[in-house]
């Protein structure tokens, strides 16, 4: 397979989406309105990830554009719950991507304790052969979240999967504990935005 050729789209889409998203950050600062948008980063899924998924999902090679969903990868992170759906709404209503599905995540947690809010996109991308429809996947969370998801995919990737059960324990709870932070930050959000205006003005 020439893995250079059918993965340099992604890699455009993955900048193009991530310019996307700064600029929608920074029209929040020009504004000196509160960004629901406070990290953005992105990667193209590395070949060993997309073998081994396509192993375990059954993808045939010549499938894996239509059917693997997460190749460009973009990742958003927010402050506070609330910003995570202020976020949606806005993907919702851009007129240069389609929606093709969304999972939520937040209501729904899955078993492991994760939490993140997940939209599969069709993006259109300028290539010199004409242009090529692309899917992507844009995950949302909070930094609670985000940091729950780093240390949970780490010790995936050491434990390759097969997590000991007293430390899948821990994870449970470190969820738990990052619901709580999510939900307090909250309740005390209004606090948290003016301490933050305050300290722009200075
Ligand atoms: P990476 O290393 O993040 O690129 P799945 O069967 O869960 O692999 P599916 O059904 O295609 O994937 O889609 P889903 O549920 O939207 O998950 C895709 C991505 O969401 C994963 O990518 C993770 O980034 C994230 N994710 C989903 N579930 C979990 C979880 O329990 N813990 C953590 N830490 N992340 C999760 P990959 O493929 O794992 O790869």
């Amino acid at each position: 397979m020439n893995w250079e050729a059918i993965l340099a789209p992604y890699a455009q889409v993955v900048e193009e989406l991530k310019v996307k998203l700064k600029g929608m950050r920074a029209q929040f600062e020009h504004e000196k309105r509160h960004s629901p948008i406070e990290i953005i980063s992105g990667r193209v899924k590395p070949i060993p990830s997309i073998l081994e998924k396509a192993k375990r999902k059954q993808i045939k090679l010549e499938n894996i554009e239509r059917e693997m969903q997460d190749i460009a990868g973009v990742r958003v992170v927010c402050q506070f719950v609330d910003d995570i759906y202020t976020i949606v709404k806005m993907i919702r209503s851009r007129n240069d991507l389609t929606i093709i599905e969304e999972k939520d995540y937040i209501s729904h947690k899955k078993d492991s304790g994760y939490r993140s809010f997940h939209m599969i996109i069709e993006y259109p991308v300028e290539t010199i052969h004409g242009e090529k429809i692309v899917l992507a996947e844009i995950q949302i969370r909070t930094l609670a979240m985000n940091f729950w998801a780093t240390n949970e995919h780490s010790l995936n990737y050491k434990y390759a999967g097969r997590i000991p059960s007293d430390i899948k324990a821990r994870l449970k709870r470190a969820a738990e504990a990052a619901f709580k932070l999510d939900e307090e930050m909250s309740k005390i959000k209004n606090e948290v935005q003016e301490a933050q205006r305050i300290f722009h003005r200075k």
